[in-house]
């Protein structure tokens, strides 16, 4: 008789739920998708990878040393899959260790703070390493974070929409504290990569004729060997 195991875990919306308490083997899986936050040094990357890991919001986040990663897994209309997510340090002192895991990922997220004129001013400095270090086909999303500083905003919704716009990028603003759209940019994110993998599976086995050439991107084993400062799994 089979065991039935039952997961904790969060509904995002009526397709995506958000895996708390999984003990998924490495393989039990149907796709692994790198995602990848980037931006100036205090606009809450990491503070937004632990709500969305940990639902928390830690007081007195220290700033990264390199890079560090966890593993969270989401169901997607049934379908099991696990984001593996880099979070980077945006201090300049550590860009070149940074840099060499722009390559492999599936999705960027560019982050600023709405309240620091200065991180939005740095978005072209972003933009250039993403086109620099970053593959053709990845998927990028510009943050606007610390969307709650509702009286100290100083990048205006309009501005960082039409930003996004002329470069391709999806936006949306999050706030780390108030857990304002964060399960939504990650759940989108992974929702996107999903189908386009599906897609691009589904294209590969349709005989040749009738193929587009495309090739699976994302359906990648977990790699041991994966070296990080440190590895969480939620
Ligand atoms: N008000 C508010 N503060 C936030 C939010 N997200 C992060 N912070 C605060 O911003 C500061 C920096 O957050 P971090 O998450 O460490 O920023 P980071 O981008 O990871 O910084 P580096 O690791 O140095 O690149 C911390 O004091 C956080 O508490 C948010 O959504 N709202
Ligand atoms: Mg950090």
């Amino acid at each position: 008789m089979s065991e039935t195991i039952v997961y904790t875990h969060r509904k995002v919306d009526k397709h995506v739920a958000v895996v708390d308490m999984a003990d998924w083997g490495m393989e039990d899986y149907k796709f692994l998708f790198k995602v990848v936050l980037i931006g100036n040094a205090g606009v809450g990357k990491t503070s937004l990878v632990k709500r969305f890991t940990q639902n928390i919001f830690p007081m007195g986040q220290q700033s990264t040393i390199g890079v560090d990663f966890m593993i969270k897994n989401l169901i997607i209309d049934g379908e099991k899959v696990k984001l593996q997510i880099w979070d980077t340090a945006g201090q300049e002192r550590f860009r070149s260790i940074t840099q060499s895991y722009y390559r492999s990922a599936n999705a960027l997220i560019l982050v600023y703070d709405i309240s620091s004129q200065a991180t939005f001013d740095c978005l072209p400095q972003w933009l250039s390493e993403i086109e620099t270090y970053a593959g053709n086909n990845v998927l990028t999303y510009l943050v606007g974070n610390k969307c709650d500083k509702v009286t100290r905003r100083e990048i205006p919704r309009e501005k960082a929409d039409d930003f996004a716009n002329r470069h391709d990028m999806v936006f949306i603003e999050t706030s780390a504290k108030e857990c304002d759209n964060v399960d939504q940019l990650f759940s989108q994110i992974a929702q996107k990569l999903t189908k386009d993998a599906n897609r691009s599976m589904f294209a590969t086995e349709l005989p040749s004729i009738f193929s587009s050439g495309s090739r699976p991107i994302s359906a990648q084993p977990l790699i041991d060997s994966v070296k990080s400062r440190c590895c969480k799994t939620s």
